[in-house]
């Protein structure tokens, strides 16, 4: 059975994730499914996409699939890794890609909703952001990610406590474009869609490499690299990082000991 549904009318393109067992976790299935949509939509000429879980849910994504992450002694979000394939596929596809988001947003959920151009919540929607409730290392790219979109003391705090933020703070913050509620959020998001499908593709799918490569550019010596790189291991080589995968699976808190 499909992990998405997919729609196109008017060169305005709409995935739906609609794996809602497993909340929409995203693992490599259903990333794959995303990612392939995507290129349809692009060998289509979709001038707008939009990303979004069926209406109503209380779940928009719970993020990175926990059961795909691999024990430790491997970069649990390495380049390859299935929700860094996805964040690149939405930065990188040529045209506007709108989250419209109900519920609750996740983890790596959180990067894939922000990878996107607009983002318009309803009320009730949260925006949670957990390595440290998993004792995961983020990575340098979901931390840019996150530099880019939230201001540093927000999102330390959001980095540190592992807990949801409601859509309001999240609007001051300028971190989604509006809120809307959930009985006009669908024809809100399309009427933004149909503004854009207008205007020139050409110039939009410019400005949108030129926004994403200007966004990324930073300075990193190698030797910034391999610190970096020195400290998550340190963290994906530790008991704590099992150990959050162990209470994860086993639907317990976790017991971290700081090694
Ligand atoms: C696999 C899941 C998941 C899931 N993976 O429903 O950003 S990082 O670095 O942390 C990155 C590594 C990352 O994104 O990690 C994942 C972060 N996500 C979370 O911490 C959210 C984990 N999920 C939850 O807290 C709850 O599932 C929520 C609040 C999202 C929904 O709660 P609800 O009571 O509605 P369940 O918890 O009962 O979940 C339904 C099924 O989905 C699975 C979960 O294990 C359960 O499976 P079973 O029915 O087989 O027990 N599930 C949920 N999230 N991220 N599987």
């Amino acid at each position: 059975m499909p992990l998405i549904l997919t729609e196109t009318q008017d060169a305005i393109g709409t995935i739906v994730m609609n794996h809602l067992q497993k909340r929409n976790a995203l693992s490599e299935a259903l990333i794959g499914e995303i990612t392939t949509a995507l290129e349809c939509f692009r060998e289509q000429g979709i001038r707008a996409a939009v990303l979004r879980a069926p209406a109503g849910v209380k779940v928009w994504s719970a993020g990175h699939d926990v059961s795909e992450l691999p024990d430790r002694g491997r970069d649990p979000l390495g380049w390859g890794d299935s929700l860094r394939v996805l964040v690149r596929a939405i930065q990188e596809f040529p045209a506007p890609v709108i989250a419209l988001i109900e519920g609750g947003v996740w983890g790596g959920g959180c990067e894939v909703a922000m990878a996107c151009d607009i983002l318009v919540a309803t009320p009730e929607a949260t925006f949670a952001i957990t390595p440290a409730k998993l004792g995961v290392p983020y990575n340098l790219g979901g931390i840019l990610t996150l530099m880019n979109m939230i201001p540093l003391p927000v999102a330390k705090e959001m980095l540190f406590t592992a807990q949801p933020i409601p859509t309001a703070q999240a609007l001051n913050l300028g971190v989604i474009n509006y809120i809307k509620p959930a009985d006009e959020i669908e024809s809100f998001v399309y009427g933004l869609a149909g503004q854009i499908v207008v205007n020139s593709p050409l110039s939009i799918a410019v400005m949108k490499e030129e926004l994403r490569l200007l966004a990324s550019a930073r300075t990193v010596t190698p030797e910034l690299f391999e610190r970096i790189q020195g400290l998550r291991r340190v963290v994906y080589d530790s008991h704590d990082y099992q150990e959050g995968l162990n209470a994860f699976r086993e639907k317990r808190k976790p017991r971290f000991r700081g090694e």
